[in-house]
């Protein structure tokens, strides 16, 4: 066994005993109340899950295994020669909450290359697909596909025994991220480059090797990729899609189905699929307005019309943070490092300034900062990776390290089949009628 999995074994061995005892003499106490409102209104602040990879604070912002961006950029390892955190070691630190080190972290991107070939099915199924499918449709058919290939649905079918099923999740989580970067440069390369493809770098690390398979070949990039896949990894467990791959895992779909849950849930316009809408809104911006360079006034009119047309500014807003998002300013940082003088950047920046007072003056937003959707396109348009239709699979690429290491704990921990309660309007109703009698 390998030593990332022994000490996972004994990690979440240890983790498992100290729940039980926990369960078994305070199983009873409340830890919140659920109202009316949040019934209706999308579950928000309902405690109801546990995840351990990562903390979202609506005033802190994200912390991984207790460590926000800034402090991630410290401690993780990083490629020889660059300042951004490698993210094999934020998938470490996820799995088994150590920071590994420099040699741990090479040792898993050489594991991820040993386990990096996809089936010839998995690129059959996606070479049926028409090439101007979008590509998160694309990336969810290759999930499923991928399948096929499952350790854990084979043993299970030859009678794997519960206190293993955390074994076979590891190997397939194992692969199946070994394998992401290659099946998403593939979709971007036969949906963009006439299925062009470029070879594996074996050389490189799991995100400078996935640029260089886009064909994205600058320094500068590849370093952008090692931030973008730490920064997109994880957000606890309430979002869309991690929530969606947690309740696919928890009916023991293999990991790469209930990835696949997770990725449909992504492609929604108020989730990941805002990175796309952010970029295609600044472009409809400044053709609208005539000009790369508009000015403040120029903007608010903009963003007046949009929400006239009774449209969400994409890339504003958040279900949990009452703050500007850190993967915002972690990216703003890298773009004031790296990048000098893109209209298109300046643009962000400007929208910065200008969005949140109109978004706070309607006085419903609750929370008018920006998001993490808001940087990505500006920094990816800048290094000349334009097609933003592609978007959500990069960040889908990054989101497959936490939700996947998450998936390993329900594993092992032994997390049943999830199934809330429901009711009727109609229950509602009388409920609400007895509570006043
Ligand atoms: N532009 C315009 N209106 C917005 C808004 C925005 N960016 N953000 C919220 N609102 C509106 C809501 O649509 C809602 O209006 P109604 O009451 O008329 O329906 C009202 O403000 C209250 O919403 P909220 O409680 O502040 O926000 P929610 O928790 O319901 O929704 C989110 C959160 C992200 C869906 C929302 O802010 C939004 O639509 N943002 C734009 C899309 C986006 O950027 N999504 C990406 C989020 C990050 C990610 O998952 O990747």
């Amino acid at each position: 066994m390998n030593l990332l999995k022994e000490k996972f074994l004994e990690k979440s061995t240890a983790l498992k005993t100290e729940i039980k005892a926990l369960l078994k003499e305070k199983g009873d106490l409340k830890v919140g109340d659920v109202n009316l409102k949040q019934m209706f209104g999308g579950m928000r602040g309902v405690k109801s899950m546990v995840w351990e990879t990562s903390h979202l604070d609506p005033k802190d912002g994200i912390r991984f295994r207790g460590y926000s961006i800034p402090e991630l950029k410290d401690i993780l390892p990083a490629a020889d020669g660059d300042k951004e955190p490698l993210p094999e070691g934020l998938f470490w630190l996820m799995l088994v909450d150590e920071v590994p080190t420099k040699e741990q972290v090479d040792w898993l991107s050489e594991e991820w290359r040993k386990r990096s070939t996809v089936s010839q099915n998995t690129f059959n199924v996606l070479d049926a697909l028409s090439s101007d499918t979008h590509p998160m449709i694309q990336l969810c058919v290759a999930l499923n596909a991928m399948s096929a290939d499952s350790i854990f649905t084979k043993k299970y079918s030859e009678g794997l025994n519960k206190k293993d099923y955390w074994d076979a999740t590891f190997e397939d989580a194992m692969n199946l991220i070994a394998q992401l970067p290659i099946v998403a440069a593939y979709i971007y390369r036969r949906t963009y480059h006439n299925g062009d493809h470029i070879p594996m770098d074996p050389s490189l690390d799991w995100a400078g090797n996935f640029a260089h398979m886009l064909g994205m070949n600058h320094d500068d990039f590849k370093s952008l990729m090692r931030l973008y896949l730490t920064i997109h990894a994880d957000h606890e467990g309430g979002n869309a899609s991690a929530h969606t791959v947690h309740l696919v895992g928890s009916t023991l779909s293999n990991a790469y189905m209930s990835l696949a849950g997770g990725m449909n849930s992504l492609a929604g316009p108020l989730h990941g699929l805002a990175n796309q809408e952010v970029i295609k809104w600044i472009f409809d911006l400044t053709d609208a307005i005539g000009t790369t360079t508009p000015t403040k006034e120029q903007l608010a009119t903009y963003i007046n019309e949009t929400l006239a047309k009774g449209r969400v500014i994409p890339g504003y807003g958040h279900a949990v943070l009452r703050m500007p998002d850190p993967r915002f300013t972690a990216q703003k940082v890298f773009a004031e490092e790296y990048i000098k003088n893109d209209d298109i950047v300046q643009v962000v920046w400007d929208l910065f300034d200008v969005v949140p007072e109109i978004l706070g003056s309607l006085g419903k937003v609750k929370n008018p900062w920006p998001n993490v959707d808001a940087h990505s396109g500006a920094l990816l348009v800048h290094y000349g990776l334009k097609e933003y239709s592609f978007y959500t699979v990069l960040f889908g690429v990054s989101r497959a390290l936490g939700v996947l290491s998450q998936l390993c704990w329900s594993r092992a921990m032994g997390y049943p089949l999830e199934r809330p309660k429901s009711v009727t309007s109609k229950w509602v109703k009388s409920f609400v009628n007895e509570n006043q009698a």
